[in-house]
């Protein structure tokens, strides 16, 4: 079987199309619960030389389970997995570098096709990825990007541009609060792609409006009771009460600082505007209660992109350096209309 992989990797482009044409005949199973593998559901309908999805192995080492957000990535990618009848080895890190290191020597050890990488942290992949790229194994990222000097190291980064989130966020407060605020802001996990850059892209507008200030910044670790644990404790401070405006990484976050404006006696949409990222079922209808103000979508539904590319590296083909998701950005005017068709 390695064998005929190899053969696959050097076919021409008109294979690859083929062999999409394969994948796509293969799309027709049911998806499903989450199993792992998920695989093994494939027609078969493949000639020798074509991969039929049922071939295709791919290791997915993914961060935890911090996050609706994540949670629906997670679901996106299995489904999908199993959808296309895609053997799909899953890892779950418990939100430590550690465990994906280690999760992707095994992947390399098992000899899989390709292997996904939702990266905790941006640094510290260099030596893990040089093993990979060593036994020819292709790494796509998935929704974080890593801090590499050498970018051959991994095929594809999918996922969003979280500066312009971050931009979108500081935009949409700006107009709301006539660019007036006294902003505390919810950071993501420390070290993290969207953590970074949504600091980043937020700054970046924050600082053209001289009637807005940064009062506050810490890590609430992009989950819902860390954020409630932080919002306290700003609000508690001696500047407490001056705060006007909340930034949050993520929704999960947003919900619990709401929670706990709302404990403060304030009102979190009116007293204290809130925007936060992810575009969440739960983020959503906190714009519809009035108790969040901007919702900046980030899309988490990345299995079909994430397969798409898997079946064309298999095949041989290469592909665009960053691949990035539709998205939108949601207030108060918008929310309720998407909230029936929201999957996640
Ligand atoms: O925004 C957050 C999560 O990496 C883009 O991680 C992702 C982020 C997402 O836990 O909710």
């Amino acid at each position: 079987m390695r064998m005929t992989q190899r053969n696959w990797r050097s076919l021409t482009g008109c294979t690859a199309i083929l062999a999409a044409g394969v994948l796509l005949a293969s799309c027709g199973n049911k998806g499903g619960d989450s199993v792992t593998p998920a695989g093994g559901t494939g027609t078969g309908t493949g000639t020798s030389t074509t991969p039929a999805a049922k071939d295709i192995t791919v290791g997915f080492s993914q961060i935890g389970a911090e996050s609706a957000w994540r949670t629906a990535e997670t679901q996106s990618i299995k489904d999908e997995a199993k959808k296309r009848g895609i053997n799909l080895q899953f890892s779950d890190a418990q939100g430590k570098q550690e465990n994906q290191i280690k999760a992707i020597r095994s992947f390399v050890a098992q000899k899989v096709d390709v292997i996904a990488l939702a990266p905790v942290v941006s640094t510290g992949w260099e030596p893990v990825l040089r093993e990979a790229k060593a036994a020819k194994i292709p790494v796509i990222l998935t929704d974080r990007s890593v801090d590499v000097s050498d970018p051959s190291l991994y095929a594809t980064f999918i996922g969003s541009d979280f500066v312009e989130e971050g931009r979108r966020a500081g935009r949409f407060m700006a107009k709301d609060t006539g660019g007036k605020a006294t902003i505390v802001e919810l950071q993501g996990t420390p070290g993290a792609a969207p953590a970074i850059d949504r600091q980043k892209g937020f700054a970046e507008i924050i600082k053209q409006n001289p009637g807005m200030k940064i009062i506050k910044s810490q890590s609430g670790d992009f989950s819902r009771s860390k954020g409630k644990e932080v919002m306290e404790s700003f609000l508690k401070s001696p500047e407490g009460k001056s705060i006007t405006a909340l930034y949050s990484h993520n929704d999960d976050m947003a919900m619990g600082a709401i929670q706990a404006i709302e404990e403060s006696g304030r009102k979190p949409g009116t007293d204290i505007k809130v925007v936060s990222v992810d575009g969440i079922k739960d983020g959503l209808q906190s714009l519809v209660d009035k108790k969040n103000n901007c919702v900046v979508e980030c899309n988490p539904l990345l299995g079909p992109d994430l397969f798409d590319a898997a079946a064309k590296l298999k095949a041989g083909g290469t592909l665009p350096k960053h691949i990035a998701p539709k998205e939108t950005v949601f207030d108060q005017t918008n929310a309720k209309a998407a909230l029936p068709n929201r999957k996640y």
